[in-house]
Order: C-alpha cells, then structure tokens, then sequence
C-alpha cells in the first residue's frame, strides 16, 4: 500500500463518527488526513457540496475518485477496496452478511440512540423527561441485545475481529467519557464490558484514542 495517496477525511476532534471510520484507516494500514471540520458552518457550502447532508464524516479518496459520506457506507467502502488480505472482514457466507448486519444495526441502533440520548441530556432547550428517558432505555437496550451475543463469544462474527466489531467502539468509548455516570451500567452488562475492552486494547484503537484525546485538549485552549 505503500504506494498510494492518503485520503482525506472530513471530520471533527470529538465526533464519534469520523473517528470510527478513522480506526478502520488505521487498522487497515492506509495513509490519511483528517481535516476538523467547523461545525458552525457543516451546513453551508463549500461543505455540502461534499456532502448535501451537512455532517461527518465524509471522505476523498484520491487514489479511486470517489467522494463518499455516511460512515457505514465509508466503513464498507474502505474493507471492499483496501482489506485484500481480510484482515477485519469475511469472503465466507453467511459471516460476510453478518459483518454486514452488525454495522447495519451499529449505524440504525447504536448511533441514532447514543446520538439522541447525548442531544437530549446536552443540547436541547428544554429538559424533556420522556425523551432522555426513552432514549436511555433504548440505549441500554442495545447494549443488553450485544451482551446476549456475546455470550462465550470474543468477537461478533465467528472467532475473528472484524469491522463488525471497530465500528461500535467509537460510540461507545465516546458515550462512558460523556455519560460518566452511567459508566457502572455499562459496565454491569459482562460480556459486553468485557469485548469492548478487547476492542478497545488493539493498538489501531489505542492509537485513535490517544489522536482524539490530543484533538481534544487542543481544541479547548
Ligand atoms: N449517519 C451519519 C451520521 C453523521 C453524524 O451525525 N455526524 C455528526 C457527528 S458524529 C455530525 O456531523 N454532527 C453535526 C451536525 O449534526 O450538525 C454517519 O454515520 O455518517
């Protein structure tokens, strides 16, 4: 891989979506650049011309032309183009669907809930009781649901780490440092607890941790 061009990635220094996509980079091995993009101005052009959705991640890829946002799409892009030796994916059926239901239900399950329950305990004007507290219980829900799963299991598909598994650490790393006190439910459910901390030891992950961790302190000073 030495040979090719680093793609870019539009993203944010504390956005749980664009450092997922950062971390299947790293694992993969492929050279990149992550631009933090202005929040204030996600939803003006020159950015949407980028993406019409006006939010991160999206990526350029310079060595195949394409423009591509959504991180799961990027995620699947990124595993079909550059993870020949299938170092975090499958060729086999059924576990290259399965790879494919995971990421499906990270991006429609993990995400959107993680992400409500953060806007409403956050960001909304008003305290809406009923909807932190659906969107808690979804939350945990979720996690409840991959606990299960994981039951004498190491990883979510087969007995081999895949994008499957990377694309929920980034959520909820960033969900146990923003909802602190909730840090003992989360770690209550075992097995879940447990495959997160293996996720969360490979040095691809420990690298993207550290990364933001650095994005971070910077951006507040
Ligand atoms: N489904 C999208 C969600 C992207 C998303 O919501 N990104 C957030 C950051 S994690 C964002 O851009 N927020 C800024 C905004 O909504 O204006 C994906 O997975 O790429």
């Amino acid at each position: 891989m030495a040979s090719l061009k680093p793609i870019t990635v539009h993203g944010h220094d504390s956005s749980a979506n664009p450092w997922k996509v950062v971390m299947i980079l790293e694992e993969l091995g492929l050279p990149y650049n992550h631009i933090f993009v202005n929040i204030a101005t996600i939803k003006d052009e020159p950015y949407t011309k980028l993406n019409p959705n006006g939010r991160v991640p999206t990526i350029e890829d310079p060595n195949t032309g394409i423009t591509l946002w959504e991180s799961g799409a990027i995620i699947e892009y990124l595993v079909e183009t550059y993870d020949k030796e299938h170092k975090i994916s499958s060729t086999s059926f059924p576990a290259k669907f399965h790879e494919k239901q995971f990421l499906h239900f990270q991006m429609s399950g993990q995400g959107p809930y993680y992400g409500q329950y953060a806007w409403f305990t956050r960001f909304h004007p008003e305290k809406v009781e009923s909807a932190i507290s659906r969107y808690e219980e979804q939350m945990f829900r979720v996690v409840g649901v991959l606990d299960k799963i994981l039951e004498d299991k190491q990883y979510l598909v087969g007995d081999k780490i895949s994008y499957a598994d990377i694309s929920f650490i980034a959520w909820e790393s960033t969900a146990r440092m923003v909802f602190a006190d909730k840090i003992d439910r989360f770690k209550g459910f075992k097995n879940y607890d447990a495959w997160y901390e293996r996720i969360a030891a490979r040095p691809s992950v420990k690298k993207v941790f550290q990364l933001r961790a650095d994005a971070m302190a910077k951006s507040s000073h």
